[in-house]
């Protein structure tokens, strides 16, 4: 029921101060309007708001996105850079890797290198220190057309005329009595350069020529055990017979011969 039927009725039933109860359901009316009024401020205010509310979010959600689209565009650069740099990094890695190894072939080169020289030198100092007790203990001596060199140190008949040899010289061949008596004077004990190793019992020099001339010892030579094939020459009393068979690879003093060039 509206007010303004309220009021007929009450009016109609009783009849007393109408005026008044106007007065009072006019301004329960207009009561009512400023509520309504009032709410429908509110309301709109409300509206208001929630417009801001989704202009901001609005606003919000456009501006995160650029950022994220920014963001992919930054990840996409820094992933194209890292592409760039691990290529990079990679070629570097096999540069090193190709130096190293070249480096590593070099310092084996080296190291053999360096091995080499350590033999060399090794092998120069034992040279030097023969050659300094060779010469020592080197007595020279002339006779006829001929130099005369005795070494005073002990080798195989091999190791004595291979000595000779590398000197230009070669184991002494004695060819006449005068020479023998020569020898005999000097009262040595030393490799001749006389040999039957070819074929037992046929005595060679070493210039290829047979023994025509000797001087062995008495009983010599015996080939003793099988096994004598080299000739030294002897102290005797006897100057005209002072050679005696050898085993070749007993040690003794030998003596070199240069003969000179007529
Ligand atoms: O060392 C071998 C040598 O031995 C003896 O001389 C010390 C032999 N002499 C005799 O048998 C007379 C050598 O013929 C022999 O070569
Ligand atoms: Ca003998």
């Amino acid at each position: 029921m509206t007010g303004s039927r309220m009021i007929v009725l009450r009016h109609g039933r009783s009849g007393a101060y109408p005026e008044a109860l106007v007065a009072r359901q006019e301004q329960v009316v207009r009561a009512r309007a400023r509520c309504f009024r009032l709410a429908a401020v509110c309301l709109g205010l409300l509206c208001v708001l929630l417009l801001i509310t989704n202009i901001v979010f609005y606003v919000k959600y456009i501006n995160l996105e650029e950022e994220k689209n920014s963001m992919s565009k930054n990840t996409f650069s820094l992933r194209e850079n890292f592409k760039v740099e691990r290529k990079t990094f990679l070629s570097y890695i096999t540069n090193l890797t190709e130096e190293r190894d070249g480096l590593n072939n070099s310092y084996q080169n080296l190291t053999e290198e360096v091995d080499q020289l350590k033999s060399i030198y090794k092998n120069m100092v034992k040279e030097r220190d023969e050659l300094k007790s060779s010469f020592q203990n080197l007595k020279c001596m002339s006779f006829g057309s001929s130099n005369y060199y005795l070494f005073n140190n002990k080798k195989s008949w091999s190791e004595a005329r291979q000595e000779c040899r590398n000197k230009g010289a070669d184991l002494l061949i004695i060819s006449s009595k005068e020479e023998q008596e020569f020898f005999k004077k000097q009262d040595v004990h030393a490799w001749l350069g006389l040999t039957d190793a070819e074929e037992e019992g046929e005595w060679k020099w070493v210039n290829g020529s047979l023994m025509t001339t000797t001087f062995w010892k008495g009983g010599e030579p015996n080939n003793a055990n099988q096994g004598e094939d080299c000739a030294v020459f002897t102290p005797s009393t006897d100057p005209l017979n002072t050679w005696n068979d050898m085993p070749c690879t007993e040690s003794e003093k030998w003596i070199c011969e240069l003969t000179a060039v007529p």
